[in-house]
């Protein structure tokens, strides 16, 4: 019968889907042999002992074995299939402690995904094959839900709290998700890829960070980094002091370093700066810099240099 499954469910594309599916079929066929069990000799009935004038019905009313019978039977079904839900759902509710982490923020009308070394991709999901994934959920909004139909998982988002699940995708490939709570006009718009890719893959997109950068221009770039990164915290672009020199104006300027050098800002010493901050400590300021060797990639980096450069 899977030609009659993959006809009314989406592909199979996670651990829950199995369970899910089986549950679902047997709950299908089981409707479908009850209603014949019922319906046909209810007709048969009918016709059986309609009214004929002159015929004389039998006349007995009561069946005790009977009725205990059609009481008994459908009572066990229920409970059955009671307990069997409730124990798909006390799987689906509770994930497994070493589940990758991810952020999930829904906005109006968009998918946020953070990963747990800070990566973040909008409307792209990427997961890595076989392995269980747990996403934390919360709206900036309204109420949302993340369904992904191929991996059977579906919850509802609610502004002010978290809302979870987990989930194992098993089938490498491009999958699509929706919310299903309606949340304004753009609602069917809100859609997200989701990729399941091998292991080796998925560990290539989260060592370059996707390609949000590319939507940028290397200076925009840069200042969400500011921002996001938390050099904020101590770098005033507006040429104020603050824990560390302000960045406004530094570039093409030389710095006089604690120790009496001085060095001209370029890229390289920019670059420097933010890897090994202790290298070349700035005049008049204690070397309070942690290193952000590994923290930055590239692309960020890149759009940090632009940044400050355009600082002028
Ligand atoms: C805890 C505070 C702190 C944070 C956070 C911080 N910095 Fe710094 N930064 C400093 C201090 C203090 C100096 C000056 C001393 C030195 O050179 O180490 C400095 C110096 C620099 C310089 C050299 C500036 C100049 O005028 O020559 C650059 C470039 C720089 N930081 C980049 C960054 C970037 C990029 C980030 C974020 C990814 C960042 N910093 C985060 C404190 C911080
Ligand atoms: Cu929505």
């Amino acid at each position: 019968m899977d030609w009659l499954r993959s006809a009314l469910l989406p592909l199979q594309g996670s651990e829950f889907a199995k369970e899910i599916d089986l549950m679902y079929m047997a709950i299908f066929w089981l409707s479908v042999v009850m209603f014949f069990a019922l319906m046909v000799p209810m007709v048969w009935f009918s016709w059986r002992y309609r009214y004929v004038p002159g015929r004389v019905t039998p006349h007995q009313t009561h069946n005790t074995a009977l009725e205990v019978f059609w009481s008994v039977v459908p009572l066990l079904i229920c409970v059955g299939l009671f307990f069997w839900g409730i124990w798909g759902y006390m799987h689906f509710a509770v994930g497994p402690g070493e589940s990758m982490e991810i952020q999930v923020t829904a906005k109006k009308w968009l998918w946020q995904f953070e990963f747990p070394d800070g990566t973040r991709a909008v409307n792209e999901l990427h997961v890595p094959v076989n392995k269980s994934v747990h996403l934390v959920m919360t709206s900036e909004d309204v109420l949302h839900d993340f369904f992904i139909p191929d991996m059977r998982v579906k919850r509802d988002i609610v502004p002010g709290r978290y809302t979870e699940f987990w989930f194992t995708p098993t089938v490498v490939g491009e999958h699509t998700s929706t919310c299903a709570e309606y949340c304004g006009k753009g609602h069917s718009d809100m859609r997200a890829k989701v990729f399941v890719d091998t292991q080796e893959k998925f560990d290539d997109w989260m060592a370059t960070g996707g390609d949000e950068w590319m939507k940028h221009p290397p200076e925009e770039w840069g200042k969400i980094q500011w921002d996001q990164k938390g050099c904020a915290t101590c770098h005033t672009i507006d040429g104020s002091k603050s824990k560390g020199p302000s960045w406004k104006g530094i570039f093409g300027k030389a710095e006089k370093l604690k120790g009496g050098a001085s060095v001209t800002v370029d890229e390289n010493y920019l670059r420097e700066s933010m890897l090994q901050p202790q290298a070349k400590v700035v005049d008049g300021f204690e070397p309070i810099m942690p290193t952000f060797q590994g923290l930055l990639r590239e692309n960020e980096i890149r759009g940090l240099v632009a940044f400050i450069k355009s600082l002028q």
